[in-house]
């Protein structure tokens, strides 16, 4: 960012036009959508950071003890010598375990679309690890493109959070795939992955009672009035989280609570009273679909870790032979 709020780079420029053409596109569908990949802005994430906090929202608390308890064995699985490769930024206290449990890691790698979460990240644990070599990708490692990564040493790749669980199972799938041609065939991946459980305890985890969820799906609304100049009422609108038995997953909207006209990027868009905006997915997994997932992409099951309570699934994935 530079000093003036009215003078955008250029990537900031690419930014602004891809998040323009994308709000157009969902708002002008039938079934309105924004890609929840736009809810991440600075206080989108400052939001999340406060979400994964709450008392409510057990997963990262979950996995975080899950990877506490097992990073010895992920170690010993992983073997000495290997680089580490975590698809997103985010997460240092996870990072951090397997880092440390990591014997001689030849490299980390974390991959992000945030230049500037990279190089805070990649800041810390240089200053944290002296001796440790990090090697920041700026990357989208969702898109298609193949990333460049260049080290001899055995790929473990780690992929938390259970971010896997906000793509549909086909892009899911497609995930994986990339994430196996980057980890080659004798690498591994660490993932995370939220279980299916008692709808009313997922319910609870995406409408907490402070109401940070809502602020973080309401955010959107925000972002789209600073940087597409629209006029969104956010008393107007709502966070709409439930839970789908059927579908096996969370799924969040904004909701409009009465019959209003907005405009954004200077077009104009009418909604019923009731009209929703779908912004994210959260797929829930059971076993066996932990097992669907991880064939479809080209892995193997080596491992499953999981808490007392069956809340939440680290898996330690190994890649199969491809034809
Ligand atoms: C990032 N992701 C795994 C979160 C989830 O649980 O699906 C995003 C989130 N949205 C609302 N609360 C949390």
């Amino acid at each position: 960012m530079n000093g003036s709020p009215l003078l955008l780079d250029r990537a900031e420029l690419d930014d602004r036009s891809e998040f323009r053409d994308a709000v157009l596109a969902g708002l002008d569908s039938t079934q309105r959508a924004i890609p929840a990949k736009f809810l991440y802005d600075a206080r989108g994430s400052a939001l999340f950071d406060e979400i994964c906090e709450l008392p409510e929202y057990y997963l990262t608390r979950t996995e975080t003890a899950i990877l506490q308890q097992h990073a010895g064995e992920i170690g010993r699985r992983a073997g000495p010598g290997c680089a580490l490769i975590e698809f997103g930024s985010g997460s240092s206290v996870k990072s951090r375990l397997l880092i440390e449990a990591l014997a001689e890691l030849a490299l980390y790698a974390p991959i992000d679309i945030s230049r500037e979460h990279l190089d805070a990240t990649a800041a810390r644990l240089r200053r944290d690890y002296p001796t440790l070599k990090v090697e920041p990708v700026c990357a989208d490692y969702m898109a298609m493109a193949p990333l460049r990564i260049e080290s001899a040493a055995r790929r473990l790749g780690f992929f938390p959070g259970s971010t896997i669980g906000n793509l549909e199972p086909a892009d899911a799938t497609s995930f994986l795939k990339r994430a196996r041609r980057l980890l080659r065939e004798d690498g591994a991946l660490v993932l995370g992955v939220d279980l299916k459980k008692d709808p009313q305890r997922l319910h609870e985890a995406y409408n907490d009672s402070a109401g940070v969820t809502a602020a973080f799906t309401l955010n959107l609304l925000r972002r789209m009035n600073r940087e597409l100049h629209a006029t969104f009422d956010l008393a107007a609108f709502a966070h709409e989280a439930f839970y789908d038995p059927v579908g096996g997953r969370i799924e969040i909207y904004i909701r409009s609570l009465r019959e209003q006209s907005v405009t954004v990027a200077g077009r104009r868009f009418d909604f019923a009273e009731g009209e929703r905006i779908h912004t994210e997915y959260s797929y829930k997994y059971d076993s066996a679909g932990i097992e669907a997932l991880a064939r479809s992409g080209g892995f193997r099951i080596a491992e499953t870790w999981t808490d007392p309570a069956r809340l939440f699934a680290v898996v330690y994935l190994e890649a199969t032979p491809q034809k």
